[in-house]
């Protein structure tokens, strides 16, 4: 399925653009933890002629006629969620993770209310209470952390901050945090203050769904997650709620906060659940967790700290002061660029460098292990990581790197067939 040459002909120039694009992909290291890389099944619905469509409302209610065919592709794509996840109600029209964290703020608070989410540097999102964000602005957020000794969630710090704040709403979730969330103390805190409990699970809905982490379905009120990252879906985001919310939440959606929704999204997000549903993610997402063991412990092996000593997911945090004290995040994700590995520079807990700076990296193997790699790669990978940190300037060992990274990219492409 090379670029259609209708697109050639009619726009060469985005064409070779999005051929590019195509040859990145191929033949450099995707290693962000939020990235993917979708079905050719996926890119067919996302790239049809359901893009024409204006459906704004819902199946059965919609403000638009001619919705007869589209009210069968929502509904089986809220069929199918729900069932993979064993949810109660599902709304798919979030365009992404921020605007469905959004709707459910829209739907459950009133301005000024007080949320507790986990602090943005301790692994949290913007959208869970930053400062610089909506929500930080409009809602009352009191943030939690990890503990300093071992870098996993302070329970103590939670319980204790409830009891003291009452929230309206507890948000767990995060997209820098390299373990297991236990959704069960969340709900038990939930319960003893009377707060609403939302679950945010973008980085790990893959993961849930292929059974590797503790679903936190049946413990929270309000369940959000984006489509695209372990779950290997298009870009987008979804709502899973409880019966109780669910009238709220489709209210606060539409019309509250979006108009028509993307139905070639919803399409593309209805083959992916599909797919989620087969025993072969399953696999896929148990080879996620045991890449990521993989590849931390070869990155330990190179001398590395890795934040809480290492992963039970798809994503670790590098250190980098335990490199050199003087290598920000910034410096060793451009010098890791130029040798072609791409990842993204991340804070680390309590990093005293701003989060465009940083002290640390985030490395995730979603998208390797789509590409098909195991953990024979995850230890070359490590090694080829550590010898850029430790010399970021030097161009003979970039220029090294980058010859490794294509051979071994040659050996797992990802879209042979679009090259
Ligand atoms: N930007 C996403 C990530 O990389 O984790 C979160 O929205």
């Amino acid at each position: 399925m090379p670029i259609p040459d209708v697109l050639a002909a009619a726009d060469p120039e985005v064409a070779g653009i999005i051929q590019r694009e195509v040859e990145r992909q191929n033949t450099t290291l995707q290693l962000i933890a939020s990235e993917n890389f979708t079905s050719p099944a996926v890119l067919a619905a996302t790239g049809s002629v359901l893009t024409n469509k204006y459906s704004e409302g819902y199946p059965g209610k919609r403000y638009y006629g001619g919705n007869q065919v589209i009210d069968e592709v929502e509904d089986l794509a809220r069929e199918r969620v729900c069932a993979l996840f064993g949810a109660e109600h599902a709304n798919v029209q979030p365009h992404s993770g921020a605007s469905a964290n959004a709707a459910v703020y829209f739907a459950l608070l009133e301005p000024g209310d007080t949320v507790m989410g986990m602090r943005l540097d301790q692994g949290g999102h913007l959208t869970h209470g930053s400062p610089v964000n909506f929500s930080g602005q409009v809602y009352r957020f009191v943030s939690y952390g990890v503990t300093p000794s071992d870098e996993r969630i302070d329970f103590d710090q939670v319980r204790d901050l409830a009891r003291a704040e009452r929230p309206k709403m507890i948000l767990a979730g995060a997209t820098a945090y390299p373990r297991v969330i236990d959704p069960e103390p969340f709900r038990a805190i939930a319960e003893e203050v009377g707060a609403l409990f939302l679950f945010d699970m973008a980085h790990i809905a893959g993961l849930v769904a292929g059974g590797v982490h503790p679903s936190p379905v049946p413990h929270a009120d309000v369940v959000t997650f984006t489509t695209h990252k372990t779950l290997r879906g298009p870009r987008g985001g979804c709502i899973l709620s409880t019966a109780a919310h669910a009238a709220a939440i489709d209210k606060a959606v539409f019309p509250g906060l979006q108009g028509g929704p993307l139905e070639h999204v919803i399409a593309a997000k209805a083959v992916a659940f599909r797919e989620a549903a087969h025993p072969d993610f399953a696999d896929y997402a148990r080879r996620v967790v045991e890449n990521a063991a993989a590849l931390a412990e070869a990155l330990a092996g190179e001398g590395l700290r890795l934040v809480s000593g290492g992963t039970d997911n798809h994503l670790m945090l590098v250190d980098l002061r335990s490199v050199d004290a003087e290598l920000t995040g910034k410096r060793a994700r451009l010098a890791l660029d130029r040798a072609g590995i791409t990842l993204n520079e991340n804070t680390v807990p309590d990093d005293p460098r701003p989060p465009y700076i940083t002290s640390g990296l985030r490395v995730g193997t979603p998208a390797v292990t789509t590409a098909g790699m195991g953990p024979d790669e995850m230890a070359q990978i490590a090694s080829l990581i550590a010898r850029v940190l430790r010399d970021p300037a030097g161009e003979d060992t970039v220029t090294a790197v980058r010859d490794e990274v294509a051979v071994l990219c040659a050996k797992f492409t990802p879209y042979p067939d679009l090259a």
